[in-house]
């Protein structure tokens, strides 16, 4: 009898070391999971997180189970971690990301500067006193977070709806078009390790709101504005319909050179008409290689900012919907689109140069430098250019300011006096490439006379 149960035991066990090569053999095929499928394309499966709701078990453990990205869907914004002027607030969002790193997901901050959701001191504003608490306000808060969150919305929802194509009228907007760029470089500065996103809604199709956005995005990549991703938030409904040319907008986004995110999708169709929406987000979403992640906006339907279109993958009982399936089968059945590359890009950029000529030239031995200046009443921002005649493996920048000037506010670069020097990730430029760094200040800048030299 031992002899024969351990006889059936041997041939179980073998059976069982089988059972497991063939399941890992084929887990890449059909993993279970949202989070486990979009890894095995090299992207990620996030929701929207409310930090109240971590301690509802349903909730939890569908999001423990399922996800492997967090976007706070509240916590992070502007109302919440600085609800009085210069005094930050962190408690809520802080659990969010312990949450995170005890259970393996990354994070997507959510949003630095965005018209909506100020903190009543900051919607009365205006000026050069807002653009300097918007610029606190992000040197804060992603300097909180530095190292911590994969992607920031550094700017959201900046654009107008219908077709002039041009911007949103808020207070930000008010206090200079260079708004938005401001913020990209202040963020940039803060944390550069964070993929740095524009994020908008009804953006999702080619339309007069997506190609307004596009051709910022291609002109700050023209100038070096430090851009790394656009966020389509994909809120889809009857009113705002999934379009068919949803993957072509992604794909000209990434032909700009940023990575792609679909940042708050819900879908407001019901039953089959809902997961067939579901599926082809998801297909297009692979089929951009530098589409890099889809978060949907909350786990259960009860938990959508609309419940009442139950929009999400899981009802409001935490069952698993049409929708789910679709969305894990599209997932599984995705197509081979190789996966975007995995960079902590340094600023460093091929692409061409600007269609403005520099202002102000200077060079030395290896390299130039150019500077283009954004001024406002009261501040400006500095961008400047090291080019690379023969390769260099660090450079110098002889620049001072006018009397009156103060940096506030630097990326990219190490300060010592007059003299502006490489860090470590951008003093190897190729010959006839070139990097940037970039300074903030209050007063004027002047005009400016670099000099560079290369070693
Ligand atoms: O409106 C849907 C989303 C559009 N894109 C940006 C997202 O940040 C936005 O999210 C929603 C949240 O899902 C809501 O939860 O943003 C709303 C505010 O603009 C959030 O609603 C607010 C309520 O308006 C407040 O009354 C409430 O105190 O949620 C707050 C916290 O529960």
């Amino acid at each position: 009898m031992r002899r024969t149960r351990t006889r059936i035991a041997v041939v179980l066990a073998g059976t069982a070391a089988l059972a497991t090569a063939i399941g890992l053999a084929s887990t890449a095929q059909a993993a279970t999971t949202l989070g486990a499928s979009a890894a095995d394309k090299g992207r990620y499966f996030g929701t929207a997180v409310a930090n109240y709701k971590l301690s509802d078990a349903t909730y939890s453990g569908i999001l423990d189970r399922e996800f492997n990205m967090i976007t706070p869907e509240n916590e992070m914004k502007w109302d919440a971690t600085e609800p009085n002027q210069g005094q930050f607030s962190y408690g809520s969002a802080d659990a969010i990301v312990a949450h995170a790193n005890a259970h393996g997901q990354r994070m997507r901050g959510h949003a630095l500067a965005w018209y909506s959701q100020q903190p009543g001191w900051a919607q009365n504003m205006s000026g050069t006193a807002l653009r300097n608490a918007m610029v606190n306000h992000i040197t804060n808060v992603a300097g909180h977070y530095k190292g911590k969150i994969y992607a920031w919305d550094v700017v959201n929802e900046a654009f107008a709806d219908g077709g002039s194509g041009g911007r949103r009228d808020s207070n930000l907007q008010r206090t200079g078009n260079d708004w938005i760029e401001v913020a990209f470089q202040t963020a940039r500065a803060a944390d550069p390790g964070a993929k740095l996103c524009y994020n908008d809604y009804n953006t999702d199709g080619i339309n007069a709101k997506s190609t307004g956005v596009y051709n910022m995005v291609k002109d700050f990549k023209s100038r070096g504005v430090p851009i790394d991703c656009v966020g389509f938030q994909s809120h889809i409904n009857s009113g705002s319909p999934l379009t068919s040319d949803y993957q072509a907008n992604l794909q000209r986004f990434a032909d700009l050179g940023v990575d792609v995110q679909i940042t708050e999708l819900d879908i407001a169709y019901s039953g089959t008409q809902q997961a067939s929406a579901y599926a082809t987000v998801t297909k297009a979403c692979l089929a951009v290689s530098r589409c890099t992640g889809i978060t949907v906006w909350g786990i259960r339907d009860s938990d959508s900012w609309r419940s009442s279109d139950n929009p999400l993958l899981f009802d409001g009982n935490g069952n698993k919907k049409a929708a789910y399936t679709s969305t894990l089968d599209a997932l599984n059945g995705g197509s081979t689109s190789s996966p975007p590359p995995v960079s902590t890009s340094p600023s460093r950029s091929t692409s061409p140069s600007p269609s403005t000529s520099p202002s102000n030239p200077g060079g030395g031995q290896g390299c130039t430098a150019t500077t283009s200046v954004n001024q406002w009443q009261g501040g400006f921002v500095v961008t400047v250019r090291v080019t690379a005649g023969s390769t260099i493996n660090g450079w110098t920048v002889g620049l001072a300011l006018p009397s009156g000037a103060t940096v506030t506010n630097s990326w990219n670069v190490t300060r010592s006096g007059n003299n502006w020097s490489n860090v470590s990730y951008n003093g190897h430029v190729n010959a006839g490439q070139y990097t940037e760094f970039g300074f903030q200040g209050t007063g004027t800048a002047g005009t400016l006379t670099p000099t560079c030299s290369g070693s």
